[in-house]
């Protein structure tokens, strides 16, 4: 499924608002997560359903710290390294809050963003967040498509980012990901690699893991919700050390790989092709 959301005007007013500025993305799904505040009988695998979707604004903000500025940081990336005549992927978008937050920022003409999400429910909810963000006034061409990110065909990309998403791919399918990124990516062009990391270390890795929950807790969510979270989410998103990331960047042909952003056991590289 492609998507194709048209906007001509240059001049377009930014939007303003939460989901670190995208008020498009916060606009639609305001929901209050409770998905996990009552004690589960079945706890099943976590999807990117309706549920979630619509509660997942809030579901990110609370869960992951530093999102926000992960978020807002990306449009400075867009400022700086979005290449004249060329593509922009925001791979796993959800709802749109990174390519917004790129969005705003690019000043070069010719460009296109291309979204891509496999959950359907992301992508449709996605192209309304858009659709309401040009009512404040277009930006440049958004093209969402609902498929897995591995399929994609990545071309005349300046940048890429992958935000908090190559954690849900299987592990023996990530250097394949990226090394296709690197292949389409230009001379210049910047790879954006958000991710929960693990750690070697037990104790950093119980220390992490402590303050993790900590501000989840600061952020309202009851231990049951953080348990019952933790059960269905642990065999869908397997998190890999800082180390066994800039390994796998620098195999795919990556240079000047750069842990640009931490937060606990949250982590973004930036990473270039030369
Ligand atoms: C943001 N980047 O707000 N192909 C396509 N999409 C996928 C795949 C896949 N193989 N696996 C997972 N997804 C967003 C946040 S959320 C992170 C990204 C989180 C999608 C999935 O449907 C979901 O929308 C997104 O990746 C991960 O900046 O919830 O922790």
């Amino acid at each position: 499924m492609s998507k194709d959301i048209n906007n001509s005007s240059p001049n377009s007013k930014p939007s303003s608002g939460s989901l670190a500025g995208s008020s498009a993305a916060a606009s639609i799904g305001k929901s209050q997560d409770k998905i996990f505040q009552q004690p589960l009988t079945h706890l099943v695998d976590f999807a990117f359903d309706e549920q979630v979707v619509n509660v997942f604004p809030d579901m990110i903000r609370r869960s992951v710290p530093g999102y926000e500025a992960v978020i807002a940081m990306l449009g400075v990336f867009a400022g700086r390294y979005v290449q004249p005549n060329s593509t922009v992927y925001d791979l796993g978008c959800s709802l749109g809050a990174a390519t917004l937050a790129l969005r705003r920022h690019i000043s070069v003409t010719g460009c296109s963003i291309v979204g891509v999400d496999n959950s359907a429910a992301m992508i449709d909810r996605c192209q309304q967040n858009i659709q309401q963000a040009d009512k404040h006034g277009a930006g440049i061409p958004v093209v969402l498509e609902c498929c897995d990110i591995q399929q994609v065909s990545i071309k005349n990309a300046s940048l890429v980012t992958l935000n908090f998403t190559l954690q849900f791919l299987d592990p023996e399918e990530r250097l394949a990901m990226l090394s296709t990124i690197y292949r389409g990516m230009l001379p210049g062009a910047v790879l954006i690699l958000s991710e929960k990391i693990c750690f070697d270390d037990s104790e950093q890795q119980q220390l992490f893991t402590d303050l993790h929950h900590d501000f989840k807790r600061a952020n309202g969510y009851s231990d049951l919700e953080i348990s019952q979270k933790r059960q269905t989410i642990e065999n869908v998103l397997i998190p890999d050390t800082l180390e066994q990331h800039t390994a796998r960047l620098s195999a795919a042909g990556f240079s000047h790989i750069q842990c640009w952003f931490q937060c606990f056991n949250f982590i973004s590289f930036c990473a270039f092709k030369q």
